[in-house]
């Protein structure tokens, strides 16, 4: 599937802004056909957002279920002719959608695009009615799992990871046009000799027959470099500037459909950075060095707007890790919106890419969150089907971003129960598949700090080990002295394996404006102090290559006595300022200051 541009050949009209929206708590929408006609009874909701913090009603936030959103697009007069496709970059968790009454398309997964030709559904020049069913019921097949639980009070839904499950259309919808002749995917493979790149492309097409391929890279002057004929080839580029972290370089590749007569019937850019990533006993190489990760596991979370994909908050989160001297973050626990991903292609920052199986550890978790009781992997409750749908998860995120320089690991589960037999099973062929889909870049998965080593059955599927430590804060609790000892020799452990060793969380909550001279828990001092011990270990182990603090910034969970209005792992409050935390990173992170 390709990402809606505006070319010569193709036009696209966002469906962004307000849009009719109803909650369907008796869940009588479908069998009643809401989709055939106007929605009655409805509020009105921004597209792109979460609904739960828009209303002020609790019982709005903590909804699950369907959710309608309905509306109106006047389908261009010129799309006269074209093959008219109606694409969501996201709708959390699943949706279904109809145009004019008709189903175009039904989608599980809250983090990946779907789309649906449409052309038979409307008029140009007319307008076209679109609804959408969003629903946001966890099960144990989906991913992320959860249950809904009979309580005397009603029913609640139930999940184990730990930010709140806000729900919607997150990111921009399109209504696009192509030719009959259109391309439908593109990937690219970049290698390096030396001096030399190479652009390893392939493109797929439909209604294609009697059409050539051409393709031209241009590089960030729009100088053409090389050019090429046919559905896939190598492109070589002499003194190519190399995609490098910190150094966002992108090349064009245009890609076009070209008939007998020489006319264009389709044109589609992508950008291309030149790079190379390794893994070689202990060190992760980005274009044959050694690369350190320093930055952040992140969330998609913003006060009211809660996951809805925000611009002017993208820009400004870029410019707070340039700030701290981050050259890199995690997109725990799901995957992101597109146009984080292509900002980080072009500012230079290194991607951690997640796919959404948070929460698959359920006798883990439920201690914290309620829903306890639950085997992790068993015929009832995470099971076959459920990996299968953990496999599409995959499937769609490799499609997605596997163009992306910026990517160079894929991280396919955060903190699921891993020492297991069950759970060996149930990994074993993600990894495969992951690896099958995408041989060019590193796997592995975030492990939980019960599965320390020697216990964890499933890091030894992964390239890389990612392990999420809380010594100082969960373990050790306040005693960073002994956290220190007892981190150390579980890291060393580590170590011996012979992996890169990526720490993909570390860090204590501290409630902003809280400060205690003898750092206390909770206090910013604490903070900082735990920081620091960790950074003392890291630097003492050499198969460390890499330092994400949990968390970006504070972020919203479900209510508990461990978390204080959110999670406050932040080194940035919710509306990003700094605490002691930030300029303590910012001195370490910071070569140049
Ligand atoms: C880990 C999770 C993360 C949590 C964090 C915490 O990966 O989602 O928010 O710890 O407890 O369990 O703060």
């Amino acid at each position: 599937m390709l990402r809606p541009q505006d070319t010569t050949t193709r036009e696209r009209k966002p469906l962004t802004g307000l849009w009719r929206f109803r909650l369907d708590g008796a869940g009588e929408g479908r069998s009643a056909e809401w989709f055939k006609r106007p929605l009655a009874d409805t509020h009105e909701m921004a597209v792109p957002a979460s609904f739960n913090d828009i209303a002020a009603d609790p019982a709005v936030r903590e909804y699950f279920g369907d959710v309608w959103y309905q509306t109106t697009v006047r389908v261009p007069r010129g799309w006269d002719g074209r093959r008219i496709v109606l694409h969501f970059e996201s709708a959390t968790h699943r949706a279904t959608a109809w145009v004019n009454g008709t189903q175009v398309v039904a989608h599980e997964g809250g983090y990946t695009p779907f789309e649906a030709e449409v052309t038979d559904h409307v008029q140009v020049g007319e307008e076209a009615l679109v609804t959408v069913v969003v629903n946001n019921t966890l099960n144990w097949q989906s991913i992320p799992p959860g249950v809904i639980e009979d309580t005397p009070h009603g029913k609640r839904q139930v999940y184990w990871y730990d930010f709140f499950s806000y729900a919607g259309i997150h990111r921009p919808v399109w209504l696009y046009a192509t030719g009959r002749a259109h391309l439908t995917d593109v990937t690219v493979v970049t290698g390096l000799e030396g001096a030399t790149g190479s652009v390893r492309y392939t493109v797929e097409a439909e209604n294609a027959g009697g059409t050539q391929v051409e393709v031209v890279l241009r590089d960030a002057d729009g100088v053409e470099v090389a050019s090429g004929t046919g559905p896939s080839g190598t492109l070589t580029v002499e003194n190519v500037h190399r995609w490098a972290p910190g150094d966002g370089y992108l090349y064009d590749l245009e890609i076009q459909l070209v008939d007998e007569n020489g006319t264009i019937l389709d044109s589609y850019h992508q950008s291309v950075g030149v790079r190379t990533v390794a893994v070689d006993g202990t060190r992760f190489l980005i274009n044959g060095e050694p690369f350190y990760f320093t930055g952040f596991g992140k969330h998609e979370d913003i006060a009211v707007i809660g996951k809805g994909h925000n611009d002017a908050y993208l820009l400004h989160d870029f410019e707070l890790l340039e700030w701290i001297g981050a050259n890199s973050f995690r997109t725990s626990h799901y995957p992101y919106a597109e146009a984080v991903l292509d900002y980080a292609d072009r500012r230079g920052i290194v991607v951690i890419d997640e796919t959404a199986a948070a929460g698959l550890n359920p006798p883990f978790f439920g201690g914290f969150f309620g829903g306890q009781g639950y085997t992790t992997f068993s015929p009832e409750t995470i099971n076959d089907q459920t990996r299968e749908v953990h496999a599409q998860a995959i499937r769609e995120l490799v499609a997605r971003d596997k163009n992306h320089p910026s990517v160079v690991l894929w991280s396919i589960a955060n903190e699921p129960e891993s020492d297991t037999e069950g759970a060996e099973r149930y990994f074993k062929p993600l990894f495969d598949l992951t690896r099958q889909l995408d041989p060019t870049r590193p796997v592995g998965f975030a492990n939980l700090l019960v599965a320390t080593y020697g216990k964890c059955r499933v890091s030894q599927f992964g390239d890389v080990v990612m392990l999420n430590r809380y010594y100082g804060w969960y373990v050790n609790t306040g005693d960073l002295d002994a956290a220190e000892q007892a981190w150390e020799e579980e890291l060393r452990g580590w170590a011996s394996e012979g992996k890169p060793i990526i720490i993909t969380e570390y860090g204590a909550d501290a409630y902003p404006g809280l400060h205690s001279l003898i750092p206390q828990l909770w206090s910013e001092e604490y903070q900082v102090a735990l920081l620091e011990m960790n950074h003392r270990v890291f630097d003492r182990v050499d198969a460390a290559v890499g330092e994400h603090v949990w968390n970006f910034a504070d972020f919203a969970t479900t209510s508990g006595i461990t978390r204080v209005a959110g999670n406050k792992k932040g080194v940035f409050t919710r509306d990003r300022q700094p605490k002691a935390a930030a300029h303590a990173l910012r001195r370490r992170w910071r070569k140049d200051l």
